[in-house]
Order: structure tokens, then C-alpha cells, then sequence
């Protein structure tokens, strides 16, 4: 699985050309592009990268690829990030890593978005995984009454014995809501309750998937 994901994210490098600003997805298979990005910079690749979780932002200034941010430049020309599952119609269910927010601005908001995976993420119908949902940490209580009123089993992230908390301060609930069969219809609702801050579903955002399988990459569009 490793290899796989290794493969996938080296195979998206080739996407990335000089002058590009990068969204920095999160995630082991992104840790892969990232490591392979920086040994680009240091051959002379002139790109800068926008990350989507402190974890990356750390690896990133780690392997030595210049960083900028939302302030310094008006579009990202290329994001690239992973995913939990994949479904057939290129829908996404993301955030196991807890970065789905910045995840989600960063790569709405780039000219391209290439997903990386390895052939474990690929789904019939997302939901065989919990859903997560980034909250408000006031109120997460009657936030998860009201998720379940939709449908979903709700249990609050804990990372350490602790509430895990996102970059942005919030929590996270992970909600089982079986198979997901409308995604864009089960967002649309969560996003109308108040507190729901995001969710880890990413629908009409993907414009290519390149998954890694034994020895070789697939690219879908
Ligand atoms: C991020 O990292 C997340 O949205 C997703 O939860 C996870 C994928 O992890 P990995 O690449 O480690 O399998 O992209």
C-alpha cells in the first residue's frame, strides 16, 4: 500500500511545472509529493506551495519547498491532495487526517485538483468509512443531536485520550451514516446546521485521480 501511494504521488509531479503555485493536500500519500517536490526545488523547479495542514506546512519547510499563502497570491494553479474514498463519479469522503477544511480551500479554489491514492480508497459508494465533520467546539453536543437527526451515528474524534482538536481549533464528529448514496445531497444538509463548519465530503472538485495499483499508476479524468 505504501508503494502505492508512492507511486501515485510521484506520477503527479509531472503535472507541476514552473511558475505553478501548489496546494499541499494532507496525508502519508502527500508526504510522498511533498518529499519529491522538495528534491525537484533543489534541482531548480521554481514553484511555491500553499499547504493545507500545519503537519505539511512542517514537512514542506522540512524538504526546503518555498511556501507562500491566500495573501500573497490570487490562485492556485494546481492542487494536489488525497482522499479516504473514492467513488465512482469522483466523489470524495475526506478528513481521517482531520485538515478536511483547509483541505477543502485549498483545492475548491485551484485551476486543477488531482486526487493521489492507492488502489485501497477506491469505492462503490463512499460511507464504509465514518464521515467527518468538522465542528464548532461550543455546542458540539446538540450539533451532534442534529446530525444524528440526519441520519448519522455520531462519535467525537479522540487522539491520546484527548479530544482531537483541527488546525483550526475545532473538533471533529465522525459520523457513520452507511452508504452515502447522494453525497452532494447529505452535504447540503449538514452544511445548513449551525456549527457544522465543513464536511469531509468533496463533490464536482476533481479533475483527475491517479491511483497507485501493485507496480504501476492508472490515471482517471
Ligand atoms: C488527507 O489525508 C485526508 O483528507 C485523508 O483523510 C487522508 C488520506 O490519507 P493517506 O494519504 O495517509 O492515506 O488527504
Amino acid at each position: 500500500m505504501d508503494l502505492e501511494k508512492k507511486l501515485a504521488a510521484e506520477a503527479s509531479i509531472d503535472f507541476i511545472k514552473d511558475g505553478m503555485v501548489v496546494g499541499l493536500g494532507s496525508g502519508s500519500t502527500v508526504n510522498w509529493m511533498v518529499r519529491k517536490l522538495g528534491e525537484k526545488v533543489k534541482q531548480g523547479l521554481n514553484i511555491r506551495g500553499i499547504p493545507s495542514s500545519k503537519k505539511t506546512e512542517r514537512l514542506a519547510l522540512e524538504v526546503g519547498v518555498p511556501l507562500t499563502d491566500f495573501a500573497s497570491v490570487d490562485c492556485i494553479d494546481i492542487a494536489i491532495d488525497g482522499a479516504d474514498e473514492i467513488d465512482g463519479n469522483l466523489n470524495l469522503l475526506k478528513g481521517g487526517g482531520g485538515s478536511l477544511v483547509r483541505e477543502k480551500v485549498v483545492d475548491v479554489n485551484a485551476d486543477q485538483f488531482i486526487v493521489i491514492i492507492d488502489q485501497s480508497k477506491v469505492v462503490e459508494e463512499l460511507g464504509e468509512l465514518p464521515l467527518p465533520i468538522e465542528v464548532l467546539q461550543f455546542g458540539w453536543e446538540i450539533i451532534a443531536k442534529k446530525i444524528a437527526e440526519l441520519g448519522g451515528e455520531t462519535v467525537i474524534r479522540i487522539k491520546d485520550e484527548k479530544r482531537f482538536i483541527s488546525d483550526n481549533g475545532n473538533y471533529i464528529l465522525d459520523c457513520k451514516f452507511g452508504k452515502i448514496t447522494k453525497p452532494e445531497e447529505l452535504h447540503e444538509k449538514l452544511k445548513l446546521l449551525t456549527g457544522v463548519v465543513e464536511t469531509g465530503i468533496f463533490t464536482n472538485m476533481v479533475d483527475k485521480v491517479i491511483i497507485g495499483r501493485k507496480d504501476e499508476v492508472e490515471v482517471l479524468e
